[in-house]
């Protein structure tokens, strides 16, 4: 029997926004394929597409089969339910599979999840089988064939098993019920809006979508900093309507709780983990919200940490708080996951021996073997949090009896909030391949978290994505590397970087090797250039941590209970964490990875200042001082990303116009952001040493001209707070309805372009305009949506018209026109002889 229509199938399938090329469609884009070679590799694909039962999941598996052959190769299947008397490809499980073809060599059984694809054939006629033992796993082995044909790849003889590292592979989405999201930079929350579910969740089904199709079986709608109300009877069937929407990919919904909701939601008198009323509080709502969404995954919590409520307020133990849950989730067949951020944020910072890097470990090394065995406790990669470059958490080798979760940061919350490229994979690939020795034996970190190496029955991958509303899910098209990646690395973390990021842009550009050379390029060096200009050694972040993470703002960490210290003085930097004269973190490793980092000599450069407290003149094994170290790398990462905007015009024409533009634009920005950062930290450093730049960079820019020294009309000179976030520690701002700032040009005559160092503050929408005598060179907008409202190192921004005659005597004026908040405010302007 033929199902209904297959033209209605196919709608189904392309329902839904059809965004030109906005990046919506991600790496599902299915192009048509153009090279007849290529097309040739697929002239034998059968043209019917089986599915032998009907589920939700089964019908997004076959309704994926139509849309991408439907784009890729322009033909329309014809969707069966029964194997016919023609060539087929056939979705269909394991059991199935075998009663229909009778292939002894398929395997007797296949891993959760797992799939296996085959060319074989029934009747005399070839049959491409798709099959898994559940109907999640088929709908993940479609999407792999699928991604061959995408990548251009030979199917005609197809024999390949795969299946997950970790049962547990989910996103975490910080989104708050009133539609913001908390580190999030793609737009507002495609979950929430006003306090309410959102009433329309076609955005939520297409994100599913894509998690399945990298092999993402879960996501935690809301913010680990959860609102109680997410328990409330009256909310739950609108949370139901989420789960509805993501079903159809597999993608099981759960839910952040705060630990404190038996007294605010259920009005008992406490939340004391260990009361039985309060046991006895968990147990009925976890049995209501199984009732309204039967395959919850479970609940995630955030307690004792950064103000949330938990177990200390009773003087009860993590594992206390963990299990009062999971014995409530547990005949549901639901987890808890219990973060491992957990620590002190007002450390009295005057104690050296203070340290907010121990706190994970201190907090649940001890406790291990108390967890029950559907808890998993969710530790940071790092033991700080997110930083650009950290040393691999010592928590994971230390709990051999609980299962864990390893928590990757998709959101660059604190590397460049997806304004600056950086893609992380490469970073995740060094903390996944590294070996903490647990127990004497090799034990890289991704066997520990997927429960391979202490044979745990649970563990696997979360990655905290914050996706938005904006057309391309992140507010960035070559950030959704991150995610594409994240789900790669979950579902096989043996995958090199250069696999994934080749897959990555194949699928979401085009074939072109000059496309994909030159993406993949700029995607594999963007981390470690975003590390060089902006967190030298393993020092920390030195953004504003006090703020909101983005810009460069030393001492911030500096002085206060938040732990993320630099301990930076005039002679030298670096926490002391060694065991001998340190904090003593060192000695949370096991002792062949603690001896590494104990001793100067063995201890990596790159995380140099995080172990140690050395002067700025140490000599690194590179040869070079550490002070001449954070100058030269500082310069080198800018130098880079002032590259990157000129490697990307060179595919001017060779992708669409819409996303040629928009990534042109970020790398603009980002090449100018990354002279903000350049500078503020060169000349922070070079005021707290004294040590002048071998090199003469620090403090010596000939081609700039400081906005305080021009001729002002209107506009006042402003100290600027802190001072390395500007040129001068100065800048000048109109608080009248429009100021000039003038110049006369003294160089010799030539070809320039003209640079103009502004701010671009998030509370209003400055004008400015360049005049050169009577000409007007160019004038644009401040509309960047930095994440401040101040003159800081966050809105500091760099406009560059490119190309322009100027010759001596030549009056250079810019008029600022201030508007609502923004003051139209300029730093420098600088002038550097044309290169074009
Ligand atoms: O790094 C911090 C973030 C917080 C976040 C916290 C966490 C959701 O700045 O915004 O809170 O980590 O991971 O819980």
């Amino acid at each position: 029997m033929r199902l209904p229509s297959r033209l209605a199938i196919l709608m189904l399938a392309l329902a839904g926004p059809l965004f030109a090329e906005t990046g919506y469609n991600a790496w599902l884009r299915y192009e048509r394929i153009q090279d007849s070679n290529v097309l040739e590799l697929y002239s034998g694909l059968p043209a019917s597409v089986v599915v032998l039962e009907s589920s939700p999941v089964l019908k997004s598996a076959q309704s994926e089969v139509l849309r991408a052959v439907h784009g890729m190769l322009g033909r329309t299947e014809r969707v069966e339910t029964a194997v016919p008397e023609e060539s087929c490809i056939l979705l269909a499980t394991l059991a199935e599979a075998r009663r229909v073809l009778r292939d002894p060599s398929l395997p007797a059984e296949l891993p959760e999840d797992g799939f296996f694809l085959k060319t074989t054939a029934v009747r005399g006629h070839d049959v491409l089988l798709v099959t898994a033992s559940n109907d999640r796993g088929i709908l993940y082995g479609t999407f792999a064939l699928l991604r061959k044909i995408n990548l251009h790849e030979p199917i005609d003889h197809l024999e390949e098993q795969q299946g997950p590292s970790a049962p547990i592979r989910w996103t975490n989405e910080w989104d708050n019920l009133n539609g913001t999201i908390e580190r999030g930079y793609g737009g507002r929350s495609i979950f929430f809006e006003n306090g309410e579910v959102a009433t329309d969740l076609r955005r939520v089904g297409d994100y599913a979508r894509l998690l399945a199709s990298i092999g993402i079986d879960g996501c935690t709608v809301n913010n680990v900093n959860a609102n109680p109300r997410v328990l409330s009877s009256d909310f739950l069937p609108q949370l139901a309507r989420i789960a509805d929407a993501m079903r159809p990919w597999g993608v099981h919904m759960s839910l952040s709780v705060d630990f404190s909701s038996p007294k605010t939601v259920g009005h008992l008198d406490t939340f004391d983990p260990l009361d039985p009323n309060v046991a006895q509080w968990w147990k009925s709502k976890a049995d209501e919200v199984y009732r309204v969404i039967p395959d919850l995954g479970g609940f995630l919590l955030k307690a004792d940490s950064e103000g949330r409520a938990g177990p200390s307020a009773y003087g009860r133990t993590h594992a206390d708080a963990a299990n009062v849950i999971a014995r409530a989730l547990k005949p549901h067949g639901g987890v808890l996951v219990y973060r491992g951020f957990v620590y002190n944020h007002h450390l009295d910072w005057r104690n050296l021996k203070n340290d907010r890097a121990k706190a994970a470990y201190d907090n649940f090394a001890k406790l291990d073997g108390k967890f029950d065995d559907n808890v998993l406790i969710q530790i940071k990669y790092g033991p700080i949090d997110f930083q650009v470059r950290e040393p691999v958490s010592p928590l994971p080798g230390a709990l051999p009896h609980t299962n864990e979760l390893l928590e990757l940061q998709v959101t660059q919350e604190y590397t460049g909030q997806q304004r600056h490229l950086c893609f992380l994979l490469p970073l995740w690939k060094e903390s996944l391949d590294f070996n903490l020795h647990a127990d004497g034996r090799d034990t890289p970190l991704k066997d520990i978290v997927a429960g391979k190496t202490f044979h745990r029955p649970l563990g696997g991958f979360v990655g905290v994505v914050n996706v938005g509303r904006d057309d391309n899910w992140m507010g960035a098209n070559l950030a959704m590397a991150n995610l594409y990646a994240f789900g790669r690395i979950a579902w096989n973390p043996n995958l090199s970087a250069e696999k994934i990021v080749g897959e990555w842009t194949k699928q979401t550009f085009n074939e072109g090797p000059l496309v994909t050379d030159t993406i993949d390029n700029l995607q594999l060096r963007s981390w470690r250039i975003y590390e060089d200009y902006t967190g030298p050694l393993g020092v920390g972040g030195l953004t504003n941590i006090t703020g909101p993470h983005y810009g460069p703002g030393i001492e911030s960490a500096e002085r206060n209970g938040w732990g993320q210290w630099i301990r930076a003085d005039a002679k030298g930097i670096g926490m002391d964490r060694t065991v001998a004269t340190g904090t003593g973190y060192i000695g949370q490793y096991s002792p062949p990875v603690a001896a590494m980092y104990e001793s100067l000599e063995r201890c990596p450069d790159n995380l140099l200042l995080f172990m140690h407290h050395v002067p700025y003149t140490y000599v690194l094994h590179s040869g070079k001082t550490v002070i001449q170290h954070v100058y030269d790398s500082h310069y080198y990462g800018a130098a880079q990303a002032a590259e990157y905007p000129e490697l990307w015009r060179r595919l001017r024409g060779r992708i669409d116009d819409e996303r040629y533009e928009a990534v042109l634009k970020r790398l603009e920005y980002q090449a100018g952001h990354a002279i903000v950062w350049r500078d503020a930290v060169c000349n922070w450093f070079f005021r707290e040493s004294n040590i002048t730049d071998a090199m003469g960079r620090v403090g010596h820019h000939p081609n700039r001209i400081e906005a305080e020294d021009m001729q002002l009309t209107g506009y006042t000179v402003q100290d600027i707070t802190p001072w390395e976030d500007a040129s001068g520690g100065k800048a000048i701002a109109c608080d009248g309805s429009s100021c000039t700032a003038e110049v006369t040009f003294k160089r010799a005559p030539g070809w320039y372009d003209v640079g103009i160092e502004y701010f671009d503050q998030n509370n209003g929408g400055s004008h400015f305009s360049v005049i050169d005598g009577d000409q007007l060179l160019d004038e644009w907008n401040a509309d960047l949506k930095l994440p401040s409202a101040k003159l800081d190192s966050d809105t500091s921004a760099r406009h560059t018209i490119r190309g322009v005659a100027l010759r001596p005597g030549d009056r250079i004026r810019i008029i600022g026109v201030p508007e609502g908040g923004e003051r139209a405010a300029i730093d420098y302007i600088e002038i550097t002889q044309s290169k074009h």
